[in-house]
């Protein structure tokens, strides 16, 4: 087929600025779930990463006489930021209790089943007659995966049992939370002991590379994996480095700006998590985790069906031959 330049200006080009257009109206929904341990910076991180109080993070008081609860619970609060002309609903997914009990043999139960309940209702809405236009998406685009700072020691069993269920369902980025509390040299051994872990262990660690990335693509997804996990420190409160307000926290070895690159994994995190691979993992989330579930029901579905007809077929068969030997 030849291209063709056409001789005056049509308009086509338009479409761009049309499907923004629409884009902008509908606005976007992001579903980001953190799974730890209590106390490793998850809420503090989530606020310091959308720059927002979202969520309440625990004070220093209240953590050793928080109820311990049975399991696993799960916890979501829902927000709407807006940035210029963008509008961003995101639910927060909080586990709260993963990791707390004295037997935590299955803390990641509760997780894995309301991750696959969302599939499970977008589904039956996709397959309604009337289905809804936008249907509203619940299900989990990113689960942020806190590691403890611990400078020795590996994944603990845990953690291995729950990444290995939720690495197949969803994207997981994993994290060291609180890394202040380790130095610069401790984090990364500990992260080279980790990377490790992730391939012993065979976890499925987003981002993935998939057959349809180029070159670039698939380059900027080693880099990224480099990194992993992201050794990050979080605050909410602004505090004051050489004349200069940043977002920090005071410790015992001096003052952390967040933001600084050179001091933290903060900024490399969120510039993956959000300015780069937003929407992929939007993406991955519906063509990946979602389809994998989707076909499966699918099949299994029509494979009921063509057995329940078989059975029926056989049943009638079984009629004839009785009543043909009747006669
Ligand atoms: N040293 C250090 N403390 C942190 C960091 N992030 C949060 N904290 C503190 O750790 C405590 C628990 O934080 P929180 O965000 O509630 O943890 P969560 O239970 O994982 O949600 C609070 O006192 C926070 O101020 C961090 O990056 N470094
Ligand atoms: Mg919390």
């Amino acid at each position: 087929m030849s291209e063709i330049q056409p001789s005056s200006y049509v308009g086509f080009d338009t479409i761009t600025n049309q499907i923004e257009h629409r884009l902008l109206k509908k606005g976007f929904q992001f579903n980001i779930m953190v799974v730890g341990n209590s106390g490793l910076g998850k809420s503090t991180l989530i606020n310091t990463l959308f720059a927002s109080h979202l969520v309440d993070s625990k004070t220093g008081d209240d953590i050793s006489n928080l109820p311990i609860t049975q399991t696993t619970e799960i916890k979501i609060s829902q927000h709407t930021l807006i940035e210029d002309r963008v509008k961003l609903n995101i639910n927060i997914i909080d586990t709260p209790g993963f990791g707390d009990q004295i037997n935590n043999n299955k803390a990641w139960e509760p997780i894995v089943k309301y991750i696959k309940e969302q599939h499970s209702n977008y589904l039956r809405k996709e397959l309604t007659a009337q289905r809804e236009k936008f249907i509203k998406d619940t299900r989990v685009h990113v689960i942020l995966y806190f590691i403890e700072p611990t400078a020795t020691k590996h994944l603990t069993p845990l953690d291995v049992a729950t990444l290995r269920r939720v690495s197949e369902i969803a994207n997981v980025i994993p994290v060291i939370g609180k890394a202040d509390t380790l130095t610069m040299t401790e984090r990364e051994s500990y992260r080279e002991i980790i990377q490790n872990d992730f391939k012993n262990y065979d976890l499925n660690i987003y981002p993935y590379d998939l057959e349809e990335l180029t070159e670039d693509e698939l380059e900027l997804n080693s880099s990224i994996r480099s990194i992993i996990p992201f050794a990050v420190v979080g605050s909410e409160k602004d505090i004051e480095i050489d004349g200069e307000t940043v977002r920090g926290r005071k410790t015992r070895w001096g003052a952390i700006n967040v933001e600084d690159i050179n001091q933290c994994e903060f900024v490399y995190l969120r510039e993956f998590l959000i300015r780069t691979h937003l929407q992929d993992l939007i993406e991955t989330t519906s063509f990946i985790h979602y389809e994998k579930f989707r076909s499966r029901q699918l099949i299994a579905l029509k494979e009921n069906a063509s057995n329940r007809q078989s059975s029926t077929q056989m049943q009638q068969q079984q009629q004839q031959q009785a009543q043909q030997q009747a006669a």
